[in-house]
């Protein structure tokens, strides 16, 4: 409003000279005063997209990012149990204490040994006389031969021709000499000289490490080779191995 009002009072200033001005060719010098500028228009609609730029240069290589999911679960995991990196392989370690005896084993063996005690005592029992001494048995049937004829006996019935190895087993073959009506008799055992004199040894030709000889015994009477027990006494004296004379058997496992 205010600058209508000062182009008006321009445009009346301009037409007061004009008309004071003389009829010569002399004009006076009116120069326009400059403006005042106006209030800045406002900004109009933005324009169309543009089209694409080009590929630009490639950007520096960036930071190292952080670690993912499962590397950090990892990390986790080694750190709720304690553990550490895998380490070198350890030491043997020492040996173990035996273990447990095997009872299916010992039972087996249990049985192995009661079959073997049933089966001697069935070849015992077969005989009419009998008497246990330690682990084996001494058997008598009856029988009286000569020495060899008795030792075939014995084998045949799995066992050996008596020969006692110390007093006990001694007393045992006097008692069963005793109990099956041998007294006065004299009943082969399983030693003989007849390899080399006066060097009596049992069947296997070892010397005995027990010896029951009687007085004056052996005494080759009648080159006599062959070992007896004198029943009632229990000792030992050496007679003819051809005379019949009772043979006990022992069997043992
Ligand atoms: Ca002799
Ligand atoms: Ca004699």
């Amino acid at each position: 409003m205010a600058a209508l009002y000062l182009v008006v009072l321009l445009l009346l200033q301009c037409g007061l000279l004009r008309a004071a001005e003389p009829q010569s060719s002399e004009k006076l010098n009116c120069s326009p005063l400059a403006g005042v500028p106006g209030t800045p228009g406002q900004n109009g609609l933005p324009g169309k997209d543009g089209r694409d730029g080009k590929d630009g240069a490639i950007g520096p290589k960036g930071e190292k990012g952080d670690p993912g999911l499962c590397e950090r679960l990892s990390v986790w995991s080694v750190r709720e149990r304690g553990m550490g990196a895998r380490g070198p392989p350890g030491y043997p370690g020492m040996r173990g204490s035996p273990g447990p005896k095997d009872d299916s084993m010992s039972l087996k063996s249990e049985i192995q040994q009661l079959t073997t005690k049933i089966a001697l005592m069935e070849k015992a029992s077969g005989f009419t006389k009998f008497r246990k001494v330690g682990q084996k048995y001494y058997v008598y049937d009856g029988l009286e031969d000569s020495f060899d004829q008795g030792i075939q006996f014995c084998k045949e019935a799995g066992g050996t021709m008596v020969l006692p190895k110390d007093d006990a087993e001694n007393q045992a073959l006097l008692r069963l000499s005793v109990a099956s009506g041998l007294s006065g008799k004299k009943v082969f055992i399983g030693l003989t000289d007849r390899q080399r004199e006066g060097q009596f040894v049992d069947l296997d030709g070892q010397l005995s490490n027990f010896t029951k000889w009687d007085l004056d015994q052996p005494d080759d009477y009648e080159e006599n080779d062959c070992g007896t027990l004198i029943v009632d006494s229990g000792n030992w004296d050496d007679v003819g191995c051809s005379d019949p004379r009772p043979v006990i058997c022992e069997i043992e496992t």
